[in-house]
């Protein structure tokens, strides 16, 4: 089987940008973004993806954490698309409900190549350690279209807004690791009517 690994590295006058994914990795991760809590979530989205990741990025965190974690959204998804290739032979569809303690999250994914993105999840508080909640969505947001997926979020139940981002990041990584599967019976054909993705 070919290697399903990607590095993408973007360098703007707001952040600097190198990650490397692959897809059949083991769960491995090396994460510096500046925010720590950020890493945490990222390092979560590899172990449990059973996905290789590196990702650092110098941002421009003195100004806010905005540009950090919407460009390392539109990078890694870059890599995701660029790892993923043309799809051949993979599942395409992948969905996971994940549970921790009282929050329950659901995601679901279509690498279809249309961009779509659509959450539920909210936030109660302004911050997670020095993590602008708003921005969970953002960052996500920013994965689907750079990726080309169809991207929903649930939030089925949560309070504690650690579990609400840890869920959604863990969720996430356990249906991308689904959708990025290869379907053995599909041969070398990819899952679509139309024959592309
Ligand atoms: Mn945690």
């Amino acid at each position: 089987m070919e290697q399903r690994i990607a590095t993408i590295t973007r360098t703007t006058k707001e952040t600097d940008i190198t990650a490397t994914i692959n897809l059949d990795g083991s769960g491995k991760s090396n994460i510096d973004t500046g925010i720590g809590f950020f890493d945490h979530m990222l390092d979560g989205f590899a172990r449990h993806g059973l996905f290789d990741l590196e990702l650092t990025c110098k941002g421009d965190l003195h100004v806010d954490s905005h540009h950090t974690i919407e460009d390392c959204g539109i990078v890694l998804g870059e890599a995701i698309k660029k790892a993923v290739g043309d799809k051949k032979a993979i599942k395409r569809y992948g969905n996971f409900i994940l549970p921790m303690d009282e929050t329950l999250i659901l995601c679901a994914i279509d690498l279809s190549g249309r961009p779509y993105f659509v959450s539920d999840v909210q936030y109660t508080v302004p911050k997670i350690g020095e993590l602008d909640t708003e921005m969970i969505n953002d960052f996500f947001y920013a994965i689907s279209y750079s990726a080309a997926m169809n991207l929903h979020f649930k939030q089925l139940a949560g309070v504690n807004n650690h579990h609400i981002a840890e869920g959604s990041f863990k969720a996430f990584a356990k249906a991308l690791d689904m959708a990025t599967m290869h379907e053995e019976r599909l041969g070398e054909a990819v899952w679509s009517t139309k024959g592309v993705l």
